[in-house]
């Protein structure tokens, strides 16, 4: 059975949304990072970055949760989480979640750890300007998602977990995703699903609404 370690609310939440869109047994390990047990030897072991998310499936470890999303996708090919491989639909799939992961939150990390990039004195203009990009990039998605129920296709896909987790993120910030005309009515849509309420249970995360 895979056991996905995460942290409430963090990057794990795309594959948590997976798993129980898969509806499969798994086993979730959930570190406390007050107490710096993402950082522990044990967990270490699995994850050197110190981070979450890590799955661990079978004698498979894994991390970095577009690649869990990806392994959890091609492992479960019957819940047709993206759309089948070497089809046009599978490429522009591929495109949004690689920008998700590599544009949208890696500028995540500069509004959530500002004092990794830069002197503490400027890390409020640092994470303004982390804002300012990201509402550029949600500002993208959004015109995408004009006359669309889901980011790739006609199903719901890994795609869709990814941009609901990172749009989430942007909850406590002065702009956020969920204003955007296309997005909000996106988001609420993505939020009411059994496998997100499920999440939320599970993690214990405060409803994005
Ligand atoms: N690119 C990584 C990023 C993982 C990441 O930064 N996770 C955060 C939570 S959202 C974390 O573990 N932070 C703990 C820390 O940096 O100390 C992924 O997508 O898995």
């Amino acid at each position: 059975m895979p056991t996905l370690y995460l942290i409430p609310s963090s990057a794990a939440m795309a594959p948590h949304i997976l798993l129980r869109e898969i509806g499969a047994p798994f086993e979730l390990v959930v570190l406390d990072k007050t107490r710096g047990e993402h950082q522990s030897p044990e967990y270490l072991r699995l994850n050197p970055n110190g981070r979450v998310p890590t799955l661990v499936d079978g004698d498979l470890v894994i991390f970095e949760s577009a690649a869990i999303c990806l392994h959890l996708v091609d492992t479960h090919r019957h819940a047709r989480l993206a759309p089948p491989a070497g089809t046009p639909e599978r490429a522009r799939f591929t495109q949004w979640l690689v920008y998700l992961t590599n544009t949208v939150q890696a500028d995540m990390m500069l509004y959530f750890y500002p004092e990794r990039f830069a002197p503490a004195e400027v890390a409020e203009r640092v994470k303004a300007m982390a804002v300012d990009r990201l509402m550029g990039q949600f500002g993208l998605l959004d015109n995408e998602l004009e006359g669309r129920e889901f980011l790739v296709g006609h199903h719901f896909t890994a795609a869709d977990a990814y941009l609901f987790m990172v749009a989430r993120w942007t909850r406590h910030m002065p702009r956020k995703a969920r204003d955007l005309p296309h997005l909000g009515p996106y988001l609420a849509r993505i939020q009411a699903r059994p496998s997100v309420q499920a999440v939320y249970a599970a993690e214990g995360c405060e409803s994005f609404y």
